[in-house]
């Protein structure tokens, strides 16, 4: 059964690895034949401060990680595209590009590969180059942490980059974060951002409408350590639909806002807060929308506040006041957004109580990771309490085998280079 689906996926010698092979480019051979010509590399991110901003074209403002996925890969000339992963050995992707490219299940991570490429044929002309594909990534999957993202740019990256489609980092993010919607949650842009405009030793100051990135470098003695919880923050079924629930309520709240302050409906949050000051825009807002939609409009407007402060704090070096605007976050995304968890409000509280100058939760939430802000004296204290916190699970959960402490370095961004052979899998580059 297996080797016939395999077979049919035209993934022939797939099943000598499973899991045997460390060297990634063994691994392709195993599966496709022949060596990778090539690495398709793009890193996840960590999201400093500016959650659930994006898709109100509010500012964010993460850093790309040196964790990241890997694509090797080796071009076709029929338009075929062939994936596999090291993690999913049993579930090869393949497809024509030239074909109707449908969605398989939800939750199936082969609906990245497929967005990718539904992404990148928007701007190929037919008879594209198509490749084969080994995927390895050092990044947790559903922790926070955008690995889906990362895929979806490694993919999209190197179709656009094998056929000249001779786009712009900004126009490929663009691009990528309209195709990653094809997996159902109507996302904002940062991750794809993020992916592409990653720079070592800088954050990223991303803002929307249109897309603009400005790297602002990181003080050095400030260190983000990251905490996954090991609790996962899948984005399909309830995340998913928790997710794209708020969404919806966002852009309500915008309408009704619009209404009572005598604007169309056609406006944006940005435009919004151009109208009038945030203090009167609150006011206003206690008056008109119901207390759901209200505490949503309160947490985005305010996180877009905090975001600026962030980069003012960061320019200046003050790392007290970063940390504070991040466990202002943490406590906005708890209350009024809703999409903390306990496990996610006990590392904060670990993270602080060690010493941290502040701690959040980072990305979606539903699980997933948090970030702190360590200075040199504090770091080893704030590190070594989270990784006792994450190998203790909380009375009501599993033991949670995933979870993991590390310090985010920030690094470059996406990435398609020569697999020469002896090429380590190292890191484009690290700050
Ligand atoms: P994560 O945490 O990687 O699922 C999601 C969205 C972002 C952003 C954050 C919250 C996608 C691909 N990513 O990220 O656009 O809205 O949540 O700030 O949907």
């Amino acid at each position: 059964m297996r080797r016939s689906r395999l077979r049919q996926a035209g993934v022939s010698r797939l099943e000598l690895r499973c899991g045997t092979v460390s060297d990634p480019r063994e691994s392709f051979k195993d599966a496709f034949g022949d060596w990778p010509t090539l690495v398709s590399e793009a890193p996840g991110r960590v999201n400093l401060i500016g959650d659930h901003t994006d898709y109100n074209e509010l500012p964010v403002l993460p850093i790309a990680l040196a964790e990241r996925v890997r694509l090797w890969l080796r071009p076709r000339e029929d338009g075929r595209v062939r994936v596999g992963s090291a993690d999913f050995p049993d579930a090869p992707e393949s497809f024509d590009l030239g074909d109707p490219i449908e969605p398989r299940g939800s939750g199936d991570w082969r609906n990245y590969v497929r967005a990718a490429a539904t992404g990148a044929r928007t701007v190929l002309p037919d008879g594209v180059r198509g490749l084969d594909g080994w995927i390895v990534s050092d990044l947790p999957p559903a922790s926070g942490l955008s690995s889906s993202s990362a895929l979806v740019v490694a993919v999209m990256h190197a179709l656009l980059e094998l056929n000249g489609a001779g786009l712009g980092r900004l126009e490929v993010a663009v691009l990528a974060a309209r195709a990653e919607r094809f997996v159902g949650t109507q996302g904002g842009g940062m991750d794809q951002a993020a992916a592409l405009c990653g720079r070592a030793g800088h954050a990223l100051l991303i803002e929307f409408g249109p897309l603009r990135v400005r790297p602002v470098s990181v003080p050095s003695g400030w260190c983000f350590v990251v905490a996954y919880t090991g609790t996962p923050a899948e984005k399909s079924g309830r995340a998913q639909r928790e997710y794209n629930e708020r969404v919806a309520s966002c852009r309500a709240a915008l309408d009704r806002m619009g209404e009572a302050i005598g604007v169309d409906r056609a406006l944006s949050y940005p435009a919004l807060l151009a109208q009038a000051a945030l203090p009167d825009l609150l006011t206003v807002a206690a008056r008109v929308l119901e207390p759901r939609h209200l505490a949503r409009f309160r947490h985005t407007v305010t996180e877009a506040t905090r975001v600026r402060a962030a980069v003012q704090a960061l320019e200046e070096g003050d790392p007290g006041r970063f940390g504070r605007l991040m466990s202002e976050s943490h406590e906005s995304l708890k209350g009024d957004y809703g999409v903390s968890t306990a496990e996610l409000d006990r590392l904060v509280t670990v993270a602080t109580t060690a010493g941290a100058e502040g701690a959040r939760l980072t990305g979606a939430g539903f699980g997933g990771s948090i970030v702190a802000l360590a200075g040199p004296s504090a770091l080893d204290a704030v590190e070594s309490a989270l990784r006792q916190a994450v190998s203790e699970p909380m009375a009501d959960t599993e033991p949670r085998p995933g979870a993991r402490v590390f310090p985010a370095r920030a690094s470059n961004g996406a990435v398609v280079r020569d697999a020469a052979p002896g090429d380590p899998a190292a890191p484009a580059a690290n700050g």
